[in-house]
């Protein structure tokens, strides 16, 4: 493609000194024909940055005749209410950004476009990935910005133990006590939710759904959430209740954490240590344990005119390429969903300087999902999210906390509740 030139990335990668990229969009917009609103969840830092840029970077290849619009509408979960909302009052954007399950949802009233009515090829794009958009053998979107859980750790508190970044659970909680016992404090950071579960959970051998039914609280579940809590009352697991990980490093010495490698750049960017990357502790020391895919794909709803769907349809196709996702990934730490990126310059040369970003192309071979279940975004948060908060803080068993999830989803599932 020829408007991939070397000053593209220089562009990109140089970030814009001069004007920020919100300002540049509104003047490319201004003088548009046809806006399409592209609607994210970003709510600050690299990866909006880099989003506004790669917006930038396509607007300027359509002769100001056509723009895309990025429009924050708060975190994740406000962007799936406010899509909810935009439903009901008729006012949809052209794009957004969406899990898997907000994709479900959105199907169950018919909202989304084909990409095959699109024009758009997947080909070259992770498999993986691919799947996770695929509903009754269609492909309602694409991957955009998907993250990999990784290990964080604190080389600077590992070298003053002579610690070794564990590999697997057994020497990573070995690990997180002895540091634990040496500074008196917990030292592996965690949130009690869906998210840090699913590691824990997955890497165990748990899975969400047996049988094509939701469960859980299975007895891998349970062990699970026993390992977290555990981990509390013996000294070396400290909850972190409210707010990112990276926003809590004050709070006490900090070795451990297991989070997306989307938080990258704002983890640096808090760590006054030398921050280390490496792959999760797996069950063995034979393969890495299994990462939590997250991020969002960028979907386009049925209802907007068939201008917009035009830009947007030409805007996913450069959004998916490899050189986009590579500049993308390698300002964000997203994983590049294309798989030529990889064998990309802008790839290969900064995986040179920057390893923790090849660990996170090398993680997302272990990768897993979540449910694509409609309701799954309320359970995770509401149900199961809970139930793990509740058994942390010592509110309830894990057993009790799982039970009592189990038959509030079920509810959920059969229409009792909503
Ligand atoms: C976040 C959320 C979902 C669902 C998972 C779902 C809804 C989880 C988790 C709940 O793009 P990811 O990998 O990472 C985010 C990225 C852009 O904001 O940077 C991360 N970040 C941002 C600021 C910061 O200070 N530190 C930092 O790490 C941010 O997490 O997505 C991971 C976190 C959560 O939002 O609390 O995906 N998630 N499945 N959310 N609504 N629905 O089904």
């Amino acid at each position: 493609m020829k408007y991939l030139t070397i000053a593209f990335f220089a562009f990109l990668s140089l970030s814009l000194a001069q004007q920020r990229p919100e300002e540049i969009i509104k003047g490319q917009c201004e003088k548009a024909s046809v806006v399409a609103e592209l609607w994210h969840g970003f709510t600050g830092g690299a990866p909006k940055t880099a989003l506004e840029n790669l917006v930038v970077e396509f607007n300027r290849t359509q002769n100001g005749q056509v723009c895309v619009r990025p429009i924050g509408q708060g975190n994740y979960r406000d962007l799936s209410t406010k899509i909810k909302a935009a439903f009901a009052s008729g006012k949809v954007p052209a794009m957004a950004q969406a899990f898997e399950n907000n994709m479900a949802l959105y199907l169950e009233s018919d909202a989304l476009t084909p990409m095959a009515a699109l024009g758009i090829d997947l080909k070259g794009v992770n498999p993986l990935f691919v799947n996770a958009v695929t509903f009754n053998k269609q492909i309602y979107g694409v991957p955009f910005n998907k993250s990999i859980q990784v290990l964080y750790y604190n080389r600077d508190l590992l070298k003053k133990y002579n610690a070794k970044v564990p590999t697997t659970i057994n020497a990573f909680i070995a690990t997180a006590k002895q540091i634990s016992q040496g500074e008196k404090a917990p030292v592996y950071f965690f949130q009690p939710d869906t998210s840090t579960f699913s590691y824990w959970f997955f890497t165990l051998g748990g899975s969400y759904l047996q049988n094509g039914k939701l469960v859980l609280n299975s007895p891998k579940a349970v062990e699970t959430l026993e390992l977290l809590v555990q981990g509390v009352k013996e000294g070396w697991a400290r909850p972190i209740t409210s707010g990112f990980i990276n926003a809590n490093f004050g709070v006490g010495p900090y070795a451990f954490s297991t989070d997306t490698s989307a938080g990258y750049s704002f983890y640096l960017q808090a760590a006054k240590f030398d921050l280390g990357v490496a792959t999760l502790p797996g069950r063995t020391d034979k393969q890495p344990g299994f990462g939590l895919v997250q991020g969002t794909n960028l979907v386009v709803f049925k209802r907007a005119d068939e201008k917009e769907k035009k830009v947007a349809a030409d805007f996913l196709k450069f959004v998916i390429s490899p050189k986009v996702q590579a500049v993308f990934g390698v300002a964000t730490n997203y994983v590049p969903v294309n798989l030529g990126s990889g064998a990309d310059p802008v790839v290969t040369q900064y995986i040179k300087q920057n390893p923790a970003f090849g660990v996170a192309i090398t993680q997302a071979r272990y990768a897993k999902f979540e449910p694509a279940l409609s309701d799954w975004e309320q359970i995770r948060f509401d149900i199961l999210g809970q139930a793990i908060k509740e058994a942390v803080l010592g509110q309830a068993t894990p057993k009790a906390a799982l039970d009592k999830a189990q038959k509030a989803a079920e509810d959920l599932l059969a229409g009792r509740t909503r």
